[in-house]
């Protein structure tokens, strides 16, 4: 019997890889996000695979709940949680930013992981079998200048997945938290607020990782055996590494 996955943000990027991914291993795929017209071309582009599409806000409660109570019999037995849908928005000094944008990286990434966490956790333990994968970022253990709260929402990704294992301990659920470095997607398009020149250079003269590469490494870790839980996945691309500490010299 193929298994169920539901992946938040869907609608680009790595969850729109991970959907075509996991549906040509034969998958039941949730594809869900805010537009609702690229859900429905996904939906059309990955049939006759068994797909249900379902447009909405992560970062509103009863939204979720809805969304939950709203599953079709055949996907309502969620195997794997994919809590991919999240945003970072600007690249200012914490004493320039929009507080708007803060609450926005807030709500989304952080509020719309517990609320789906928390919606679909206890099938998951009931039937002592499942899977919670985060989008963590390497921004959540490497600060960067601008990261402020977007980095610290990926800290929060690592934590909340160590310590859902901590409370999962003897139900056979598992728990990855996928950490990976620069990868072109609408990732940049979004922080830059649709600037596609600002996003594009980003990217410039380097081979970011892909989408692509994203799914390759949940496919992964979400096929290990049933014993083997994979914490933490870093990633990064080989063009991107690590410089020394600035140091704010008087002369
Ligand atoms: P994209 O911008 O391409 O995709 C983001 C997805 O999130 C879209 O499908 C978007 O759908 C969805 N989304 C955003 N806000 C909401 C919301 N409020 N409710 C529901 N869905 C929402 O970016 P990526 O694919 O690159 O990013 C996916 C995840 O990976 C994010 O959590 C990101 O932080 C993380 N990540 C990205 C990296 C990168 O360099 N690209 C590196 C490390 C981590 P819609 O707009 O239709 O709602
Ligand atoms: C996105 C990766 O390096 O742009 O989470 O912060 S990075």
């Amino acid at each position: 019997m193929s298994k169920t996955i539901c992946i938040t943000g869907a609608t680009s990027g790595f969850g729109e890889a991970m959907a075509r991914r996991f549906a040509r291993e034969g998958w039941r795929v949730i594809i869900t996000g805010r537009r609702r017209e690229r859900l429905e071309a996904l939906a059309r582009e990955l049939a006759p695979a068994q797909v249900h599409a379902a447009a909405f806000d992560v970062s509103r409660r009863e939204a979720v709940d809805t969304f939950v109570a709203g599953l079709p019999a055949g996907f309502a037995a969620v195997d794997v949680l994919v809590n991919n849908a999240g945003l970072a928005l600007g690249l200012e000094p914490a004493q320039r930013c929009d507080l708007d944008q803060w609450e926005t990286m807030v709500d989304t990434n952080i509020k719309g992981t517990l609320y789906m966490t928390r919606a679909l956790l206890p099938g998951m333990a009931q039937r002592k079998a499942g899977h919670v994968v985060n989008l963590g970022s390497i921004a959540g253990t490497y600060p960067y200048p601008g990261a402020n709260v977007y980095g610290a929402t990926k800290a929060f990704m690592r934590q909340f997945s160590l310590n859902l294992r901590a409370d999962l301990h003897g139900t056979g659920v598992r728990v990855t938290n996928i950490e990976p470095g620069m990868a072109e997607t609408e990732f940049s398009v979004v922080r830059f607020s649709g600037d596609q020149g600002r996003a594009g250079s980003v990217y410039q003269g380097m081979q970011p990782l892909v989408a692509d590469d994203i799914a390759d490494l949940i496919h992964y870790a979400v096929s290990a055996p049933a014993h083997v839980n994979i914490n933490r996945l870093e990633v990064m691309p080989v063009a991107q590494s690590f410089g020394p500490f600035p140091v704010a010299r008087e002369s």
